[in-house]
């Protein structure tokens, strides 16, 4: 396993599936020392619970990032999710600028949003700020929600084509000069995948499973987290991006049999042993 240091910026939903309590336990499974910054504390996360509690902790970025480089800690890649606000954005920018080395990786999952619609607590001028926040990020990780949000277009549904699905991946590289993994990607409703595009090649890699009908909260989590993993593994953006896809259906299948009571998240502690078992098969 290669040995990197990671620093994840998302929020903690404490009970739901998602965010911080997903991705740490993934990246440290995957082998990688994983460091935490928390953009808000929430008791739980927004889709589906009412009355959530919501701490904000932008103010307290610049003083975390002042710290770290008094200490000179640095990070082999960043990996960013949920941000709570505008303003940190350009708190974590400056937190990738100041405490990275030379050649660390920088991935962003824009959350936003999904079928169609924002989340709770976004609007577009918070997209607007997202898309320049993507500059330089080597790979961005949007579904087909935030990729319209992100390019102000219309939200392209379930309808489409390949053609469609390459011209907007080639716009999207543009917003951050490097790949695009879009996520929710269906030709075929008992398909659902994604679409890997390479900027340096200008190749579209499409990797795709049975469909599982319904929709899983966190499961955009899982997949990213998952997918860093991957990367800072040693494994190319395709092979990144299809393991990710294999382990976020096993989190879903894991989940099916309680799907009623376990409305909030997928059960993806079960699909650990074959994300380490597929590692070691490497
Ligand atoms: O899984 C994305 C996510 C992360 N964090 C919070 C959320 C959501 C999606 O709803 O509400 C707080």
């Amino acid at each position: 396993m290669h040995d990197h240091k990671i620093l994840t910026i998302q929020d903690v939903s404490c009970y739901g599936q998602c965010s911080l309590t997903v991705a740490l336990p993934i990246l440290s499974a995957m082998g990688i020392e994983t460091a935490i910054l928390p953009s808000a504390v929430l008791s739980t996360h927004t889709g589906g619970f009412t009355g959530y509690t919501f701490r904000d902790l932008t103010e307290d970025i610049p003083s975390i990032g002042a710290h770290w480089r008094k200490e000179g800690i640095t990070f082999d890649a960043f990996y960013t999710g949920y941000v709570g606000s505008k303003k940190q954005l350009s708190y974590i920018r400056d937190i990738v600028n100041n405490n990275a080395k030379e050649d660390s990786l920088f991935v962003v999952d824009p959350v936003m949003g999904d079928n169609g619609k924002l989340y709770v607590g976004f609007d577009e001028s918070f997209a607007a700020e997202m898309a320049s926040f993507l500059k330089g990020a080597d790979v961005i990780l949007p579904n087909l929600t935030e990729a319209s949000y992100l390019l102000r277009e219309p939200y392209l549904g379930t309808e489409y084509e390949k053609k469609d699905i390459e011209r907007l991946v080639r716009r999207l590289s543009e917003l951050n000069g490097g790949a695009v993994v879009l996520t929710g990607v269906s030709f075929d409703p008992e398909k659902l995948g994604v679409a890997a595009y390479d900027k340096d090649k200008d190749t579209v890699h499409y990797y795709f499973e049975k469909r599982i009908q319904g929709s899983f909260h966190g499961t955009g989590d899982v997949y990213a987290s998952s997918f860093v993993g991957g990367l800072l593994n040693g494994l190319t953006l395709e092979e990144a991006a299809d393991l990710a896809v294999d382990f976020t259906v096993k989190a879903i299948q894991a989940t099916l049999p309680d799907r009623e009571e376990h409305w909030y998240g997928v059960k993806f502690e079960q699909a650990i042993p074959f994300l380490v078992e597929r590692l070691a098969d490497r």
